[in-house]
């Protein structure tokens, strides 16, 4: 009797907790509403089977309890129950598998209006590219990664001189607009993932995944790795900056292209070479004199 109550109270427990409880996920910020619905498709049928089980363990362990002179029967086949049992659990497999199936391919048909932002993820830190003003992203190849071009940006592709390279700062997404997210990883296994967005993917090194989201409200949400990618993969962490159109367009226009940033780390080298004086206008002025430090004696 007391096991009976005992189980009882765990589906009535188990039952209040999952309705009271304060952990719940946060509001959603983008409009994969369809992945909220999947997952309370499938709270309902593993909820379901959980309270039918517990309630005919405790109506078992009532009905079948030890009397003197009662005796158990051997009953190792049954055909009628065992085809209940496998259509029961079929129907309930393929309506937890299903649903998931339709979303996940909503979920990486980019629509064909959709910006295109790429991430990269690397050891232990977030970084992104937008394809600046042409709205195509240069090629890039991981081989020609160097501290003066950290996306490792084709410097002869004419579509990557103006890509906007946002790197240790936030990500800034406009409202409202479809985006296509493109993922890349330098190193190891990554997983970009902004619970408000209820959108996750793994970045894999050699290849980039995507898919795509609108963001449908503004704030700062969390982007978390959720990959163990390594001993900081906790502090592999950023801030996704959702902006109504005016704020984004004026935090676009502050931010540096793939040209700017590899003139500036170009000036920058000839200045630590001592081979050039700073004039604001990039160093064009020629110097007439190049001396060779090894020698510091004048070379032709
Ligand atoms: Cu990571």
């Amino acid at each position: 009797m007391v096991v009976a109550v005992i189980l009882i109270l765990i589906v009535v427990g188990s039952v209040v907790f999952h309705f009271m409880s304060p952990w719940w996920w946060t509001p959603i910020a983008s409009n994969w509403g369809y992945i909220d619905d999947t997952i309370i498709i499938t709270f309902w049928i593993t909820g379901t089977v959980f309270v039918a089980v517990i309630l005919f363990m405790a109506y078992c362990v009532l009905k079948f309890q030890h009397k003197e002179g009662r005796r158990a029967t051997y009953e190792p086949e049954n055909k009628k129950l065992e085809w209940w049992l496998t259509g029961l659990t079929a129907i309930g497999v393929a309506g937890m598998l299903a649903p998931g199936l339709f979303v996940w391919n909503q979920y990486v048909s980019v629509p064909e209006d959709a910006d295109v932002v790429e991430v990269l993820g690397q050891q232990w830190q977030w970084s992104y590219r937008y394809p600046g003003e042409d709205g195509v992203l240069g090629t890039s190849d991981a081989r020609l990664i160097d501290s003066d071009n950290p996306f490792g940006v084709n410097p002869n592709d004419p579509n990557g001189q103006d890509d906007i390279l946002v790197e240790g700062d936030d990500l800034h997404l406009p409202i409202d607009r479809p985006v296509k997210m493109l993922l890349r990883s330098i190193d190891v296994l990554h997983d970009f993932y902004v619970p408000q967005f209820r959108a996750k993917m793994d970045l894999v090194p050699g290849a980039v995944t995507f898919f795509w989201l609108t963001p449908t409200r503004t704030g700062a949400f969390d982007i978390l790795c959720a990959e163990l990618c390594g001993t900081g993969h906790h502090i592999m962490r950023g801030t996704v900056i959702v902006d109504n159109a005016a704020e984004y367009d004026e935090w676009m226009s502050e931010q540096e292209t793939f040209a700017e940033l590899a003139a500036r780390a170009k000036a920058e080298e000839k200045q630590q070479a001592g081979l050039g004086t700073p004039t604001g206008d990039g160093f064009e002025k020629k110097v007439s004199l190049v001396v060779n430090e090894d020698t510091a004696k004048p070379i032709q």
